[in-house]
């Protein structure tokens, strides 16, 4: 059963996230539905792409499948992990990934729509940092994409108490393009993706990865990375961690105790 939908408008290629039931949740055979579509528009030579969830949709995605983070002593967001690959699929398509959101974006879908090049989204729209909610230890490329989204300060806090963020504040604060009427959402981000597909491809597709390297040009010695390494270790050793995820299947508010 296909988890997505994808289309093709004109030079944009359109992939709609269409499994409600999970609220969209990033599975790895959903992901693997979206790079193999990403593969077919790059192949089509596509000049933007929109990546949104069911018109009307209360949860734009869910973020990372719980069910499929390992139950501990293991990375959950190693170098491999599903997730990890959409994000780098994403930075590395050779053409605008615009999101087109309605809903609330969790986890793992948050980090995906701010590693897309344009967010463009509905007032209904909220952007939520979740691994303290669940006791993970985020991933260092996966910090570096919320702080190439927003302020350290407002990373901080997204990250710290794990609440949605706005459309509006959002907008306010530069960590997305625009916010638009439900009604005109999509009319407003074709018309965007239309003008994108107008422009030079090449020179568009050169910039998108100067900036891509650029932002993600960030020093870190082999001792300050070991030690990254060795503190999310202890996190995902954690029962913390283990209580993070039982807690959410469980469906009741976990207990963190510290160890
Ligand atoms: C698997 C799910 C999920 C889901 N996985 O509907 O960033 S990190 O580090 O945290 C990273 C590891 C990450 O992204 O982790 C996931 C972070 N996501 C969240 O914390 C959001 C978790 N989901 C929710 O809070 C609620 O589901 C929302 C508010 C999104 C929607 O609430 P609603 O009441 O509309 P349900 O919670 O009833 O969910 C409907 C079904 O989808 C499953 C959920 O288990 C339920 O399945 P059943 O019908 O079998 O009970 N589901 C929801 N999110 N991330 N499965």
């Amino acid at each position: 059963m296909a988890l997505i939908q994808t289309a093709v408008r004109e030079q944009v290629g359109i992939i709609t996230l269409d499994q409600p039931a999970k609220r969209n949740a990033l599975s790895k055979s959903l992901i693997d539905e979206i790079v193999a579509s990403l593969a077919d528009f790059q192949a089509r030579r596509l000049r933007a792409v929109v990546l949104r969830a069911q018109p009307g949709t209360k949860v734009w995605s869910a973020g990372h499948d719980v069910d499929e983070l390992p139950a501990s002593r293991r990375d959950p967001l190693g170098w491999d992990d599903p997730l990890r690959h959409l994000i780098r699929e994403i930075e590395t398509f050779p053409a605008p990934v615009i999101a087109m959101i309605e809903g609330s974006v969790w986890g793992g879908a948050c980090e995906t729509v701010f590693a897309c090049d344009l967010i463009v989204a509905a007032p209904s729209a909220t952007f939520a940092i979740t691994p303290a909610r669940l006791g993970v230890p985020y991933n260092i490329a996966g910090v570096l994409t919320f702080l190439n989204a927003a302020s350290l300060r407002i990373g901080k806090e997204m990250a710290f108490t794990a609440r949605p963020v706005s459309a509006e504040r959002a907008e306010r604060l530069g960590m997305i393009n625009h916010v638009v009427p439900a009604e005109e959402l999509e009319a407003f981000t074709f018309d965007l993706a239309a003008t994108i597909c107008d422009n030079a491809p090449l020179s568009i597709a050169v910039m998108k990865e100067q900036m891509r390297i650029l932002a993600g040009a960030h020093p870190m010695s082999p001792q300050g990375f070991e030690r990254v390494q060795g503190l999310r270790r202890v996190v995902y050793d954690s029962d913390d961690y283990q209580e993070g995820i039982r807690a959410f299947k469980d469906k009741r508010r976990p207990v963190f105790r510290g160890r």
